[in-house]
């Protein structure tokens, strides 16, 4: 497969001013009507050449220029290419081809979800629908009809708004939309199906009112509040805090079943995963709440990020995606806790980007190269680019910051841009010099920050020394230091703030500094310091970036409980945590278990006046994953049990006070998603679990109870997680089977009854991952299955996937391979647990690129797995 390269870019040869769509759907297929009014760009440097368009398994049927239909000599099919010599300055293109959506199991472009049609059309599936130039920066008008069979598919929508309906002979009826404003193609949709529509409404802050509708299936017809408030949430938000209102009459927002990714934005009409938008209290956790507000979220705030300003090319990606994260990250903030808020991004950042960003898929936020842009939809992008801009954030000030977001908007509204413009709108509107703040951009990897200190008694001064580095990563050496926000504070012995005075004569002298690191190496002088501090480090956890200082175990407790940053509470007691865990790997079986562990776990669960939502995150152990990240060789084994005895010796250490902590707190009110509420139902069933854990009667029989009576679902997975961990086999395979007799004709619980099994290594044996393969509600052509089953096995299960004969690694080379034919997309994700093979030590390390070599030489490999795997094994 070619690569592209972001040097190679060009301005497009043709402009594609409007394009009328006439879709003819079938059963058997569909015919797609395509009439495109095109000129070429002043801006190109090509004055003469052909015409190109992009194609993907189509069937041509017919072209016309200029209303003249042109023979086969006058132009070249080459499959992914409709190729015109000889075209005016200025003409209408007509095209006509054929597609089988019913047979599209790559879920991109125009395909079936549950008898419905529906599209994807982000990155590149236009060309599955029409010849086109599916590139983001050529922009167009879009009128789009669509005929179908009227009682099969009574609802036909588009982007824009209805300006046409009618009947057609044959029971078919048609319908036509408009899109006044000008899109990249990959912003279009088609949605055609027999779909319940709820309806409510919003009034924008001008007081103009919009339409919101969304379309389900019938049996989710009770699923669809959640996300309606959300969105409400949202565009209210976006009003308040970045001045955007939303500019069409009608907001939709689709479910479809089969969907390779979560949602998409696709203007004014967005179409949604539906374990990413349907949700009752019976059937959602609170996560899934909160993850399906913040993607509601998310998508809408593309359509100001993303949308009226897009990107130049796909390398530039981030440049709504990681401003569109961190703008939803916000915005979850402002609706709960911004303290858990920000511990669950830096946990996904820290476990897989920083993962990511070491392994041999490493790339920048802008990346300068790629085979197959569905493989840049990374976390480095979404997640890192995030971080990013937050770091502008913390550069400039809310102020400014918001001041920069308004002219980025203002100057580049209805443009196709790059992330330079972005940092330049920053620039222009603070005053402030982002230069070398932009390799943030350019440079892959994270920065290491080393960090050691002196304090001098007599003088009362006291030192900082920070060194900064970044590793080498594929096609990168030799990086540049980067432009670093660093957020700080001093603890006194009795856990205040100390004032933090710089300079001689400074008066100022806050509680709080964000110093600024842009050498390899600084020294900070911190002057009338009347006592030995304890650094508090990257507060709020400021950059992403791996901070490495001599902490002692005192030191992390006392940051624990005295820290007035939340997020660095939570992560004192993580490095604590972790410091215990990782001196038990490979520890013989009687070594001791710090003490102070039990000591400040015991301390959090029993002093109810703490802040509960901090205290239920406070409590959760670091995952296997993020200790494997941590570890050099990891031994993946090791790891699992020194964390399992450390969870069993927490369990039996603080059995009463875990009994004491479940009783105390109330659940039996109405159900609530208030962060007090979430914090309670946490708190209790991370008791519940570790009581099980140590197989405990007293547990069990709360267990039971709790998933008997439980009138959410956060509740009854709390208690069936529980109990599937336990040694309780007979009340684990009954719960199990009640769950799935309740719930089998729900596809997004089903996917959780097969995830809670699936990562559990009481369940998720290979055979039984076998077995769960072959259930009747297991489908390879939905991806969400295939996640929660084979994903979900791989990047959770780990002691199980890394078994020592290599069987879990075979099972997934043969699972990829399998699903490569059907859907490359998925199947490249789920590659990505074999691409750490470096990482670990050769018995294991060996056996991995065994796998990647498996799949490397099947026959016909997609682009999409063969980057991934030529990749990690280069
Ligand atoms: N912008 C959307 C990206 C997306 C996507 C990309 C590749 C393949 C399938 C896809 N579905 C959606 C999602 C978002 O970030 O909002
Ligand atoms: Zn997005």
């Amino acid at each position: 497969p070619k690569t592209t390269y972001l040097k190679d870019y060009r301005v497009p040869d043709f402009l594609v001013d409007h394009v009328d769509l006439r879709f003819e759907l079938y059963e058997d297929g569909a015919r797609v009507h395509s009439t495109l009014s095109m000129r070429r760009n002043p801006e190109s440097v090509d004055s003469r050449g052909a015409l190109e368009l992009d194609g993907d398994s189509l069937k041509l049927e017919s072209v016309a220029l200029d209303g003249d239909a042109l023979d086969t000599a006058q132009y070249e099919d080459l499959g992914d290419l409709l190729v015109i010599a000889d075209v005016p300055d200025a003409f209408e293109l007509q095209v006509v081809t054929w597609i089988e959506p019913h047979n599209n199991t790559r879920l991109e472009g125009l395909y079936k979800s549950s008898g419905m049609f529906c599209t994807q059309c982000e990155a590149e599936g236009f060309r599955c629908i029409t010849f086109f130039p599916d590139r983001p920066d050529v922009m167009a008008r879009f009128r789009t009809r669509i005929e179908a069979d009227k009682s099969s598919y009574p609802i036909l929508l588009s982007n824009g708004n209805d300006i046409e309906r009618g009947d057609l002979a044959d029971g078919r009826h048609f319908v036509t939309w408009e899109d006044p404003f000008p899109k990249p193609c990959y912003l279009f949709a088609l949605v055609a199906g027999d779909l319940v529509e709820k309806r409510d409404n919003f009034s924008t802050i001008s007081g103009r009112d919009i339409d919101l509708r969304m379309y389900v299936e019938p049996r989710n017809s009770e699923k669809c509040e959640h996300a309606m408030d959300s969105l409400k949430r949202s565009m209210r938000w976006d009003e308040e805090v970045y001045g955007r209102e939303y500019d069409l009459d009608i907001f939709m927002i689709v479910a479809v079943d089969d969907f390779n990714m979560g949602a998409m934005e696709n203007k004014g009409l967005n179409i949604f995963n539906s374990s990413c938008v349907l949700a009752s209290q019976e059937t959602a956790t609170d996560l899934a709440f909160q993850r399906i507000e913040a993607i509601v979220a998310h998508e809408y705030f593309h359509n100001w990020s993303g949308n009226r300003v897009t990107c130049r090319d796909w390398f530039q990606l981030s440049l709504k995606e990681g401003f569109t994260v961190f703008r939803d990250s916000q915005f979850s903030s402002d609706m709960g806790s911004p303290t858990v808020k920000r511990i669950e991004d830096v946990t996904l950042l820290r476990t897989a980007q920083f993962a990511e960003d070491g392994g041999p898929m490493a790339h920048p936020v802008r990346p300068a190269s790629y085979m197959e842009i569905s493989n840049f939809y990374t976390l480095t992008i979404y997640e890192k680019g995030a971080e990013v801009v937050r770091m502008i954030h913390t550069l400039l000030g809310p102020e400014l910051f918001r001041k920069g977001s308004d002219l980025y908007f203002e100057r580049h509204d209805g443009q196709a841009v790059t992330t330079d413009d972005f940092v330049k709108a920053m620039e222009d509107a603070s005053g402030r010099d982002l230069s070398q703040f932009r390799l943030w951009y350019e440079q892959a990897g994270t920065p290491v920050l080393n960090i050691s200190d002196r304090y001098d008694e007599q003088a009362g001064t006291y030192n900082l020394t920070v060194e900064q580095a970044i590793p080498d990563t594929p096609g990168q050496e030799d990086k540049r230091p980067q432009h670093i926000p660093f957020a700080l504070g001093l603890l006194d012995g009795s856990g205040n703030d100390m004032p933090l005075k710089m300079a001689d004569g400074d008066d100022d002298a806050p509680a709080e500094r964000v110093l600024e690191l842009t050498e390899t190496s600084h020294t900070f002088e911190f002057n009338d310091v009347s006592e030995r501090p304890v650094p508090s480090l990257l507060r709020q956890f400021s950059a992403p970036v791996r901070v490495t200082y001599p902490w002692t175990r005192e030191q992390l407790q006392f940051l624990m409980s005295h820290d007035s940053d939340g997020f660095n509470r939570w992560d004192a007691g993580q490095r604590l945590a972790v410091d215990v865990i990782s001196s038990l790997v490979g520890a013989p079986d009687k070594a001791e278990i710090e003490p102070r562990l039990v000591a400040a776990y015991r301390h959090l669960m029993s002093d109810p006046s703490l802040d509960q939502a901090l205290v239920a995150k406070m409590l959760q152990l670091p995952s296997e994953a993020y200790l494997i990240e941590l570890a050099d060789s990891p031994d993946v084994q090791a790891i699992h049990r020194a964390r399992e005895r450390v969870l069993t010796h927490l369990a039996i250490s603080l059995r009463e006070d875990l009994l004491a902590c479940y009783r105390r707190i109330d659940c039996t009110g109405v159900y609530e998603l208030t962060p007090v509420a979430i914090a309670g139902r946490s708190l209790r069933n991370t008791a519940l679990a570790w009581l099980l854990h140590i197989d405990d009667e007293e547990g069990r029989d709360l267990a039971v109870n709790q998933f008997r009576e439980a009138d959410n679902m956060t509740d009854r997975m709390g208690a069936l997680r529980a109990l599937v961990n336990s040694g309780f086999a007979a009340d684990r395979d009954q719960v199990l089977e009640a769950f799935y007799q309740q719930f089998s004709d729900d596809p997004q619980v089903v996917e959780q009854w097969f995830s809670v099994q699936s990562s559990s290594p009481a369940t998720g044996g290979l055979d039984q991952i076998r077995q769960l393969m072959a259930h009747e509600a297991f489908d390879w052509k939905n991806p969400n299955k295939v996640r929660s089953v084979i994903g979900v096995f791989a990047g959770q299960n780990l002691a199980t996937f890394h078994a020592a004969d290599g069987s879990g690694y075979r099972f997934l080379a043969d699972q990829v391979s399998r699903l490569d034919d059907s859907n490359p997309q998925i199947a490249a994700r789920l590659v990505t647990p074999l691409t750490r093979w470096k990482k670990f030590a050769p018995v294991h390390g060996d056996q991995m690129k065994a796998a990647l070599e498996q799949i490397r030489d099947k026959q016909g490999l997609s682009r999409d797995v063969y980057e991934v795997v030529h990749k990690s094994l280069a």
